[in-house]
């Protein structure tokens, strides 16, 4: 019997039109409150003025994701249903279309090491630390009881059923690193303070690398062990240099 090959879900642009999930004919992001990954595209739509639609997908369940194959946050929908996926590939694809001014991947090795530290190393660094008992993992998921367009039900099965499976990729992140996960978030932050040149990552203006790592620490601001990033030196100052840039506060 012939195989039927089974459909990809891949990073980037998506072939495939969806114009009917743009919402209010704007750019339409489907993320998560609190994702590392969803703060990075924020930062960057923020630091454009792009103004732009938000979709908050049910964490648990993702209901709101259903119709798509890539069944992670954040996806990007342009205005006329340009479908991106991931988030560094969707940093790219914002700066293409509007000021093109950081460099493609592949043309600067040293912003794609740090854009991918940021997922590699950084975002798995802060996950150990934000979901390090249930009491901060609980903590970590309290706001879905607040977001408008979950049920009753959704919110509190988000909540404590989260919390459990968060606690698990947790644990599952903290076995990556030789330190425990305070001490690694620490030395991370040492390691990311040599790519930061002058101002930003980009020199004088920021490029993919600050949306990158800013997105990841941006998460994390208000959730256990933040005081890290904040009593880090170079890193606090340069995350007050960019998120002012990004008005993400
Ligand atoms: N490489 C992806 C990772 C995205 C990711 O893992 N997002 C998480 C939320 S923070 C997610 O959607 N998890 C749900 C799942 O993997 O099913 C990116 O950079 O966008």
């Amino acid at each position: 019997m012939e195989e039927i090959p089974a459909v990809q879900s891949t990073s980037g642009v998506q072939e495939g039109l969806v114009p009917e999930r743009v919402v209010n004919g704007l750019p339409t992001m489907y993320c998560f409150e609190t994702c590392p990954f969803c703060f990075k595209v924020k930062a960057l739509l923020g630091s454009r003025g792009i103004e732009y639609s938000k979709v908050e997908v049910d964490p648990t369940f993702k209901t709101e994701l259903k119709w798509s194959e890539w069944g992670k946050v954040p996806v990007f929908i342009d205005v006329d249903g340009t479908q991106v996926n991931d988030s560094n590939y969707i940093l790219h694809y914002i700066d293409s279309n509007d000021s093109n001014s950081f460099p493609r991947k592949g043309m600067d090795p040293e912003q794609d090491r740090w854009m991918d530290f940021s997922n590699d190393v950084l975002g798995k660094s802060i996950v150990a630390v934000i979901y390090t008992s249930y009491r901060t993992s609980l903590q970590a998921l309290d706001y879905v009881t607040k977001v408008d367009n979950f049920s009753f039900g959704s919110r509190l099965i988000n909540k404590w059923l989260g919390a459990v499976i968060m606690r698990m990729v947790g644990k599952s992140r903290a076995k990556m690193f030789d330190l425990p996960p305070y001490e690694n978030l620490r030395y991370q932050l040492d390691v990311m303070s040599k790519g930061i040149d002058g101002d930003f990552f980009g020199g004088r203006e920021p490029n993919g690398a600050d949306y990158a790592n800013f997105g990841i620490l941006r998460s994390m601001q208000g959730l256990n062990g933040f005081e890290i990033v904040e009593n880090h030196q170079v890193v606090s100052e340069w995350y007050s240099r960019i998120r002012d840039h990004s008005g993400v506060y």
